[in-house]
């Protein structure tokens, strides 16, 4: 469980480092880097009790290169010197099909943010995933993006699951509908056959669903205010880059303000008691299904359990580990989160 703040952040210039005899928390992110993502890295690469040790990149809300630019302009932002890596720039089997027009034709709301220094690592983001994973075992992972680049590690090294301790996966609509079509959600639907892969590989995952941004737990006036207010780059950053995306907002679902799914996904990778609603169930991904595509079935009454079900579920897919899906988030604490580490 996480701590308390050590310290709150400082400057921009001067991330907080870790204080205390207990050593940091590994964690690898993969990330398709639009803005939503670009403010979830932020919120790692700024977090005290987290060393991020490797950002790996896959194609999805922007093709591979924008979204390598603009995660490496995000671990310029925050001072902090993190390999980035690039990965699949394409789904395993499928097309790819970005969301460009929610975040804005750079994923950023227009703002072209290059970096002036860094530059992405040569080795293939597969192969960090997996060097990485073997280096360091108990390593947390968060994924923001289509699950491209985990499916292909874990393809090549199956055995990689077991270094894992936690996989917090932002993807997918639990019982609920999507945003990319009426059943799925952006990241599954992009790459459901990967998706798939990964929900069966018996890595322990906790699935943070779309819905979970919506409501209250969008950044309201108030809150955007508030960024303002705090009045350093990393808050005023937040909300600019996000410009498309409160426009796309409003147009798709009629709600007002910033809908940030992955920093609610890293929010809770970063301190599980924010998900105040979590119970496992076997998941399915829809793979066949043009209809469906992406669909994440849950299990959630665990009706395929159930002797007399039997033969209708269980016995034609594959025998999976029970996921964790989280159904709702304590929102004051999660934007209490967000403002401190963009302090
Ligand atoms: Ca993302």
């Amino acid at each position: 469980m996480t701590r308390m703040l050590r310290e709150r952040v400082g400057s921009i210039n001067m991330p907080p480092m870790p204080s205390s005899s207990t050593p940091p928390r590994a964690i690898l992110i993969d990330t398709d880097t639009a803005s939503d993502d670009a403010v979830a890295l932020a919120m790692a690469l700024r977090h005290p009790d987290l060393d991020v040790k490797a950002i790996t990149v896959v194609a999805g809300n922007v093709a591979l290169p924008r979204g390598l630019t603009n995660a490496l302009y995000t671990v310029e932002l925050c001072d902090r010197d993190v390999p980035v890596f690039a990965g699949a720039d394409r789904p395993l089997v499928r097309q790819a099909v970005d969301a460009s027009w929610f975040h804005g034709d750079d994923g950023m709301g227009g703002h072209d943010y290059q970096p002036s220094q860094r530059a992405a690592e040569t080795t293939h983001a597969v192969d960090a995933i997996i060097r990485t994973v073997r280096q360091h075992p108990g390593i947390e992972v968060v994924t923001l993006g289509p699950l491209t680049n985990m499916a292909m590690a874990i393809a090549q090294a199956p055995d990689m699951v077991q270094n894992i301790s936690r996989c917090v996966v932002m993807g997918g609509a639990a019982c609920t509908e999507g945003n990319v079509t009426p059943a799925a959600e952006y990241n599954i639907w992009c790459d459901p056959e990967a998706a798939q892969m990964v929900f069966i590989s018996g890595m322990k995952i906790e699935m943070v669903g779309w819905e979970l941004s919506r409501g209250e737990a969008n950044l309201n006036a108030s809150d955007i205010a508030k960024l303002r207010a705090i009045d350093t780059p990393l808050s005023h950053f937040t909300v600019d880059c996000n410009r498309r995306s409160i426009e796309a907002n409003a147009e798709q679902s009629g709600e007002v303000g910033i809908p940030l799914p992955d920093p609610i996904a890293m929010a809770v990778a970063i301190n599980p008691s924010i998900c105040t609603s979590r119970s496992s169930h076997r998941v399915m991904v829809e793979t066949q299904s043009e209809l469906t595509r992406g669909m994440t079935v849950v299990d959630r009454l665990n009706v395929s359990g159930d002797d007399r079900n039997r033969g209708r579920w269980s016995d034609t897919h594959p025998t999976a580990e029970p996921i964790d899906i989280c159904w709702a988030i304590d929102v004051p604490r999660w934007k209490a989160l967000l403002f401190d580490l963009v302090a």
